[in-house]
């Protein structure tokens, strides 16, 4: 199976390359941005603390977030068999060692961690000119600013936990999608 992890700060292009990565390697794509998304659209308990938090630029407590990472996981086994594209999870210390814990249980583990580097005025004006045409409550400069902040305090340590496990593989993420995904593309090739 081969498990890759998308790392990388709001707008850097996790979900982008993600979308491309299932198609090339068929594998299977857990967003938790969209299964949060999604919750908050059909109006459900979950969804509705979701919104509170997403509204802010916080993230959903740990807790939450890594039962409703076990339950796709284990509700979706078969389209899963390839392996794992997680887009925007763990965010968190907390997080990355329950997935560790999540994937020995099941057999399996995490291959390679995909980090994608951006420039943080890059990333605000990706935010915001998708804010335009999306709608997301998330996309506007204020809830961008504390998103942006919650990366720096609690996502990019994940940086040196991976790296010291030698699975960390940062990518220049600046460029159109394409020239990115053919530098993605390369280190999945090295860890296949
Ligand atoms: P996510 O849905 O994961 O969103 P994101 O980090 O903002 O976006 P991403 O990096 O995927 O950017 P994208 O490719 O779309 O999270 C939203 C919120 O959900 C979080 O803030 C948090 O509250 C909550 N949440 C999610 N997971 C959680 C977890 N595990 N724990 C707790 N809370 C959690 O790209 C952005 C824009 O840039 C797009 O418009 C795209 O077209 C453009 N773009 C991408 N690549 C480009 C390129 N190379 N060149 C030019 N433009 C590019």
């Amino acid at each position: 199976m081969l498990n890759i992890v998308m790392f990388g700060a709001p707008g850097s292009g996790k979900g982008t390359q993600s979308e491309v990565l299932i198609k090339t390697y068929g594998l299977f794509h857990i967003s938790t941005g969209d299964v949060l998304r999604d919750n908050i659209k059909r109006g459900t308990s979950l969804g509705k603390t979701a919104q509170e938090f997403i509204n802010k630029g916080q993230l959903i407590p740990d807790e939450l977030m890594v039962d409703i990472l076990a339950s796709v996981v284990d509700d979706n086994k078969e389209a899963a068999k390839n392996g794992v594209i997680f887009d925007g999870f763990p965010r968190t210390i907390p997080q990355a060692e329950a997935l560790e814990t999540m994937l020995e249980a099941r057999g399996t583990k995490v291959s390679g961690v995909i980090g994608l580097d951006v420039p943080e005025e890059i990333l605000i004006g990706r935010l915001l000119n998708r804010g335009k045409e999306s709608g997301r409550s998330d996309d506007n400069l204020e809830t961008i600013t504390s998103r942006l902040e919650v990366y720096n305090n609690q996502t990019s340590p994940l940086k040196d936990f991976y790296a010291e496990k030698g699975l960390l593989h940062m990518v220049k993420g600046t460029g159109g999608a394409e020239v990115v995904f053919e530098r993605v593309k390369k280190v999945i090739e090295a860890i296949r």
